[in-house]
């Protein structure tokens, strides 16, 4: 290849690394890398990106083939606009990801590796020992391969060295992320040391952060227009909408990035935020993901186009926002019209089922504790119910079910009848997924097998 994308860089200076992101997927080539890009630009510094995946070390080998450059459409509705970004300096095998944990350089491990990779038990809220990934590396001996497996061994070898942690930051759609992370590594680390977790527990911080863009899937339309566009062929080319928002606890152990030159915010306590956008956006999200795909729809922006389904997401998101403290700065009512307008863009092509999928992951913070805090409140729990009924149905019918737990969801639903309160008692009796005051509430599973017989038009 004589041409490269690297030419196309508008910036060429390529600084040193200092940061080893895990999850380079179209999210974090949408999110962090353009906030990294933009920071760079501005002030500078040793915070370029080394990127590897966890189990896929095919991404991260691209990367490097490319010299760490991507192509970033940016559809708005009426216009796409391509831009070339070079935060990324290079991929790093998954075998070489405890070495450079090890580096002094890398300052900051950055997450976005989807809730599922976290390892957490929804019932105790620490480490969940027999997932797959997590008892793996708490029985070998060998290198880790579980994210929360490796930050362990990354902080242990840095002890060991007499190198000052780095700040593990996680950017995945968990509520309390960074406080998830430290509790899953400090349970990891009492297995093996616990004195290491002693030393994690006062030397590292990790701030949680909200993070925020809208970003599908790439497609051929994706690598297309990046060609038409750049004149370049990029298999690593993301498309996305214009909105991004990101807000970070300012906790590092050794600096950070000037991303707030970028546009992020840096703030003492993220959790109104998190909260807001976890129950706002993505409960809503998942509400068209679930009623939508029951109603035969494909993309986000089809569902949101059906007058029941927008009925219902509006619905939702007042008694989403109900559940909230309010947040600086910002009016609940003018979020929730912005939502409506992000999930009205045309040129965003979101498929229904890549938000649908992970249920078991994604109920409990964007619909089942915002759920509970109402039940307690003695407040109106329907549109919840209505959620969670779209999941039912998701999970009793969808083939494949893309889910963790898919395999146990099936053994569950085996020989049950197929009418909506007996799906919907052989699903909330999952262990560890629905909070108790769900589960055992007559009236809650009531309101749920309501909906589902709705969905299902009164036979499932
Ligand atoms: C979506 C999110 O796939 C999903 O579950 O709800 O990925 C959503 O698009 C992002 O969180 C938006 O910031």
């Amino acid at each position: 290849m004589t041409a490269r994308l690297a030419d196309l860089l508008t910036d060429p200076r390529r600084p040193r690394p200092g940061i080893l992101h895990l999850g380079p997927g179209a999210f974090f080539r949408a999110h962090l890398a353009v906030y990294t890009d933009g920071a760079l630009r501005a002030k500078g510094g040793a915070w370029g990106i080394e990127v590897a995946g966890l189990r896929d070390a095919a991404t991260a080998r691209q990367f490097t083939a490319q010299d760490g450059c991507f192509t970033l459409l940016v559809r708005d509705g009426t216009d796409t606009r391509a831009q070339v970004l070079g935060p990324v300096l290079r991929g790093v095998a998954p075998d070489d990801i405890p070495a450079r944990m090890a580096a002094p350089e890398i300052r900051i491990v950055t997450l976005t590796v989807t809730e599922k990779a976290y390892g957490l038990d929804p019932e105790s809220g620490g480490l969940d020992p027999t997932h797959p990934a997590i008892a793996a590396d708490l029985t070998n001996r060998a290198p880790p391969r579980s994210a929360v497996g490796l930050i362990a061994a990354g902080l242990a070898a840095r002890r060991d060295a007499g190198v000052p942690p780095f700040t593990p930051l996680s950017c995945d759609n968990l509520a309390g992320n960074g406080h998830l992370l430290r509790r899953l590594v400090l349970d990891f680390a009492a297995h093996r040391d616990p004195a290491l977790a002693e030393w994690i527990a006062t030397e590292v911080p990790f701030p949680s952060t909200m993070v925020d863009r809208i970003t599908p899937a790439s497609t051929p339309a994706t690598r297309a227009d990046a060609r038409r566009l750049t004149g370049m062929d990029d298999p690593l080319a993301v498309e996305t909408e214009p909105f991004l928002q990101w807000v970070i606890e300012d906790r590092f152990a050794q600096g950070r990035p000037d991303w707030d030159r970028a546009g992020a915010l840096f703030v003492q306590d993220v959790a109104p935020y998190e909260a807001m956008k976890l129950r706002m956006l993505n409960g809503t999200h998942s509400l068209l993901a679930w009623l939508g795909l029951a109603a035969g729809h494909e993309f986000v922006r089809d569902a949101i186009a059906d007058p029941v389904i927008a009925g219902a997401a509006r619905s939702h998101l007042q008694a989403a926002a109900r559940t909230l403290a309010s947040v600086p700065g910002v009016d609940p009512g003018a979020y929730a019209e912005a939502l409506l307008e992000r999930f009205r863009n045309r040129a965003i092509a979101h498929r229904l089922d890549q938000i649908a999928m992970d249920g078991t992951q994604k109920l409990p913070p964007r619909i089942l504790s915002p759920a509970a805090e109402m039940l307690a409140k003695g407040g109106d729990t329907d549109s919840f119910a209505r959620v969670t009924a779209g999941w039912v149905w998701h999970a009793a019918q969808h083939e494949p079910l893309r889910d963790p737990r898919a395999d146990e969801i099936r053994a569950r639903l085996a020989g049950v009848p197929r009418d909506p309160a007996s799906l919907t008692a052989a699903l909330m009796a999952l262990p560890g997924l629905f909070p108790p005051a769900l589960r055992d509430n007559a009236d809650w599973n009531r309101q749920v097998a309501g909906h589902v017989a709705v969905l299902t038009g009164g036979a499932a």
